[in-house]
């Protein structure tokens, strides 16, 4: 078996680059079991991948949480294999920017203590290709110099899932479920997009104080008992497109000093209070809403802009986590357009005559 995963690890790495081959329009898993993430127009994928070269890319091999001395990038490996723990430590110690994927479909129980930041100077990028799920119960993936990208991922009940703690970290098509606090920005210009955050008991996403910047793009926030997304204070949030739905508090909390948050072409269903403002926490702007059957305010200390919609999204099948826009859902072509393409490989930014509101544009 030994030589067929090795011709596994040369297919991949020759012939496929930084991604694995296998198809967004598949299954994604999630930690809540499989299911259709509705995103089969394969809509937001906005570029490749950083790093092309076979020499940059540090192929995981074994599942064990292992870190053996004298382990290197290539084999033979020590141990059971190259083990993500170790490859974050080759990655750190890099002169040049690396990826790490992985040779094949994988459950990480990291069990040795949490997975050494993500510190490299220039940069690196973990890509899970869709079939890796880390599991653990400190912070599953830390993002601790600028640049990193985490894409393609599925993190399962961290106290957080994804941390970032410098700048312009990329959150890629990544799941997180079943943590207390889904992803955390702390810094400037951190990014999320066409991501699905489910299950967190405090947040699905926490932008913390002093955070300049933030962009929140095509991301799906459902079914946490907490808020889905806090904006602690600092000034420039952006968040569009995004689908909420069925989360216990608030769907969008802006704290005090938390000021000009953008928000937009999102679709807030079955929440707490959909939106929310503490104190002198404000938006500079909430336009191009859909709202329905939120249970405490549609806007508490807020208001809202020009285009508001109170109906029914007709989500496809909200219960089983499909958030695709029904056939006659008001918010079709219902956005602004803002220059976000979300539709992905189809010509043009978006499909029909505007963008619609929420995370998946529909075909
Ligand atoms: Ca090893
Ligand atoms: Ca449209």
């Amino acid at each position: 078996m030994v030589w067929l995963r090795a011709l596994f690890v040369i297919a991949v790495v020759v012939a496929q680059g930084c991604r694995f081959g296998f198809d967004p329009h598949d299954a994604v898993v999630d930690g809540q079991g499989l299911h259709d993430d509705g995103s089969s127009s394969d809509a937001q994928i906005m570029q490749p991948p950083q790093c092309g070269s076979a020499a940059r890319q540090l192929v995981v091999t074994t599942a064990v949480d292992e870190s053996d001395i004298g382990e290197s990038a290539q084999s033979p490996h020590q141990g059971s294999g190259l083990s993500l723990r170790e490859a974050i430590i080759i990655s750190n110690g890099a002169p040049q920017r690396q990826c790490i994927v992985f040779a094949e479909p994988m459950t990480v129980s990291v069990v040795a203590g949490d997975l050494p930041g993500l510190a490299a100077g220039q940069g690196a990028v973990i890509d899970g290709g869709r079939a890796v799920t880390l599991t653990g119960t400190g912070i599953g993936l830390l993002s601790m110099s600028a640049t990193n990208e985490i894409r393609s991922i599925s993190l399962v009940g961290f106290d957080v899932g994804i941390s970032a703690q410098s700048s312009s970290t990329r959150v890629i098509d990544v799941r997180v479920s079943g943590s207390r606090i889904g992803i955390q920005f702390d810094g400037a210009n951190n990014q999320l997009e066409r991501s699905r955050l489910s299950g967190c008991s405090s947040q699905g996403l926490h932008i913390k104080d002093g955070s300049v910047g933030t962009v929140v793009l095509t991301t799906i926030f459902h079914d946490n008992s907490g808020q889905a997304l806090k904006v602690g204070s600092g000034t420039g949030t952006v968040i569009r497109h995004t689908t909420m739905h069925g989360n216990a508090a608030d769907a969008v909390k802006a704290e005090a000093n938390a000021t000009g948050i953008t928000l937009e072409n999102c679709i807030f269903t079955n929440n707490g209070a959909a939106i929310r403002a503490q104190q002198n926490g404000s938006f500079l702007t909430i336009d191009h809403v859909q709202l329905f059957g939120n249970t405490d305010s549609d806007c508490a200390n807020c208001s809202f802009g020009s285009t508001v919609l109170v109906s029914d999204p007709l989500f496809m099948g909200a219960a089983a986590g499909d958030f695709r826009l029904g056939p006659g859902s008001a918010a079709i072509d219902a956005g602004a357009d803002r220059g976000v393409d979300v539709n992905g490989d189809t010509p043009g930014a978006f499909n029909g005559g505007a963008p619609d509101l929420g995370a998946l544009e529909s075909p």
